[in-house]
């Protein structure tokens, strides 16, 4: 009987975690990242300090920023890995709040180890105490409860082992995982007890790849079957599933269309005769002509996001659904007929259920031809002339030539994601990493740490907008601090271009959209200097051709490098053509946004229902 402190009985359990699928072993909880404060620093800090197990430690610089590097190693790892996160009461605390929102949206596992106000009571009211006047259940960490799958807070050390199985649990089922709050009262962290020594043995986390029910695989086959213009749109659950090689053979062998959603992107790579690339409000021509007349939609790992189904007006009345998804939940969605089960399993089975299906030629050849004009757009798009200030288009262009095909481009929020989704050309699924279910400010650097630890022999390059960066600029220097090389691309263009332009097409007038002083004027903020002063290497880069031997000079370097480029925020790129639901107001004084109503009106016309049964 090991008697230990509660902290340190689950820095040993934590280290003798694995996860295994397809005889694939690997540690569940590589590392623990955190900020210490008097909520876990003689607990959860004492414990990695004295106990001698692998865990090592990495100190952050935001405890927001330390989820997203953990949901982004998760991503990089197919969801067969996190890190754990530690963080004092109060603040501390809180602030994980965006991140697991963030993780839990995306699907992506994430183990929060927030500290707690005293189980006892007898210190309280402690600093950074809630103290809410109907119950001294309540604390801070419970604002962490809708945003987690499984959430506990361990009152007395007896608790810990069934929650530390739950929570082990959860972070490895692709049904149920997200983030995991171990919630973690501060004196009882401290607090000793006989632990039985089975708690701390080895033990491997079984992922499963549930094989879908035969029926409804059948059911599906008949659907599947009956079309004539199907359409396959692949979302994050594919790639998660390791089921881009039986999606490829699925697509081939009928002669299926496959578009992606952001999750999805390189599911099949860019130049694949029947890739139809990004769909949805940010998607291609090719991929939204596509969906308008499919008569079938193959909805494999997607949760059908609105930026997917362009809020229900991108598929027509008479579109069918068939859902291959590992949750049910999803499986359900547009009335949908369901195959619940992993993605590769089930593209496999209903690919022998089909057997003998194939679409017709006049129809991959319409597929052909709008990829042709689409690819035609997107090439010029992603130039410009060597001497002239690079468009955001052509920055992209840029970095995709610069980097490896294995290297990675990171983004989350503004312009770029969408911009990126239609254009970046990708061959490996792991290359596209763009979090895009919550689309958080702030994610791109902290989440390029998490995707760089996760896969060291890659490049990896953050992809940052002026505003994304301002949010949580610090996280650079933890990457500095740990020697966690990153390529960030600064793409400045000085207030939010994004929201500039959806301001103004919801008749908002850009109010508030642009970095300026009261007078409207520029500001004289310097964000190369930030980033230089934090300690990463600075390039600034004023035209095409420096911005290409700057990114060549950041790719070979050793050190954390941040290209600075200047863009114009009323540029825009080549869109796909649908539609997305931000409601417009209705009654206004100024005849900006009453004309914008008025299309706003027109425009949800095209919603449909979705109602048909599956
Ligand atoms: C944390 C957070 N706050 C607010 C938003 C809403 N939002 C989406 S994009 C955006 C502006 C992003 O600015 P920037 O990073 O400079 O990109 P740009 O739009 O200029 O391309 C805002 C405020 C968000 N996605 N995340
Ligand atoms: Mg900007």
């Amino acid at each position: 009987m090991p008697r230990l402190t509660v902290a340190q009985a689950l820095v040993t359990f934590l280290a003798r975690q694995w996860s295994e699928r397809d005889g694939v072993r690997r540690r569940l909880v590589p590392a623990c990242f955190g900020i210490f404060g008097h909520g876990n620093v003689a607990g959860v800090g004492e414990a990695l300090a004295s106990t001698d197990v692998d865990l090592p430690y990495h100190l952050c610089r935001t405890e927001q920023g330390m989820v997203h590097t953990a949901a982004a190693y998760a991503r990089m790892t197919d969801r067969m890995s996190t890190l754990a996160c530690t963080t004092s009461i109060g603040p501390g605390a809180t602030n994980l709040v965006t991140g697991a929102a963030g993780a839990t949206i995306n699907r992506l596992p994430v183990l929060l180890l927030p500290g707690d106000i005293f189980a006892t009571r007898v210190a309280n009211p402690v600093l950074q105490e809630l103290e809410d006047p109907r119950s001294y259940d309540v604390s801070v960490t419970d604002a962490l409860r809708p945003v987690s799958r499984y959430f506990d807070r361990i009152n007395r050390p007896e608790q810990l082992p069934a929650a530390l199985l739950a929570a082990m649990r959860v972070l490895t089922d692709p049904v149920e995982t997200g983030a995991v709050t171990l919630a973690l009262p501060q004196d009882v962290q401290a607090e000793a007890y006989d632990w039985p020594a089975e708690l701390f043995a080895e033990r491997v986390w079984h992922v499963p790849r549930p094989r879908p029910d035969r029926a409804a695989v059948d059911r599906a086959a008949r659907v599947v079957t009956a079309a004539r213009r199907p359409l396959l749109v692949a979302g994050g659950g594919v790639v998660y599933s390791g089921a881009c090689d039986a999606l490829r053979r699925f697509a081939e062998a009928h002669g299926v269309p496959v578009a992606e959603t952001q999750a999805g992107k390189g599911a099949l790579p860019h130049d694949h005769p029947l890739a139809l690339g990004a769909l949805g409000v940010s998607g291609t021509t090719a991929a939204n002509t596509v969906a308008a007349d499919a008569d079938l939609v193959i909805g494999v790992g997607t949760r059908y996001s609105d930026f997917t189904t362009a809020s229900g007006t991108l598929f027509g009345d008479g579109a069918r659904f068939v859902n291959l998804n590992v949750t049910g939940f999803d499986a359900a969605k547009l009335s949908g007929t369901q195959v619940v089960g992993d993605a590769r399993e089930g593209l496999a089975a209903l690919d022998a259920a089909c057997a003998g299906w194939a679409t017709a030629a006049a129809y991959r050849d319409e597929v052909t031809e709008l990829t042709r004009r689409w690819t035609a757009v997107a090439d010029a798009a992603r130039r410009s002339a060597p001497d002239a200030r690079p468009t955001q288009t052509a920055v992209i262009g840029a970095v995709n030539e610069a980097a490896g095909p294995r290297d990675v481009v990171v983004c989350a929020a503004g312009s770029m994601p969408g911009d990126l989704h239609r254009l970046w050309r990708g061959v490996d699924p792991k290359s596209y990493h763009v979090e895009y279910g919550y689309s958080c400010m702030g994610y791109e650097i902290a989440g390029g740490i998490g995707v760089k630890l996760a896969a060291p022999e890659r490049e990896v390059f953050v992809l940052v907008g002026d505003g994304s960066y301002l949010m949580l600029p610090s996280e650079l220097v933890t990457a500095v601090a740990e020697g966690v090389k990153l390529v960030v691309v600064l793409v400045d263009n000085q207030g939010f271009a994004s929201i500039g332009r959806l301001s103004e097409s919801v008749g908002a007038q850009r109010l508030g959209t642009a970095y300026t002083d009261r007078a409207g004027d520029p500001l004289p903020v310097d964000l190369g200097a930030n980033a230089a002063s934090f300690g990463a290497d600075l390039i600034r880069a004023d035209s095409t051709a420096q911005l290409r031997d700057a990114l060549a000079r950041a790719r070979a370097s050793e050190r954390t490098t941040v290209v600075h480029v200047r863009t114009d925020p009323m540029e825009a790129g080549p869109e796909g053509g649908a539609w997305w639901d931000v409601p417009v107001a209705e009654v206004s004084t100024t005849a900006a946004a009453r004309a914008a109503r008025a299309g706003y009106e027109a425009g949800r016309k095209a919603r449909r229902n979705h109602l048909r049964p599956g």
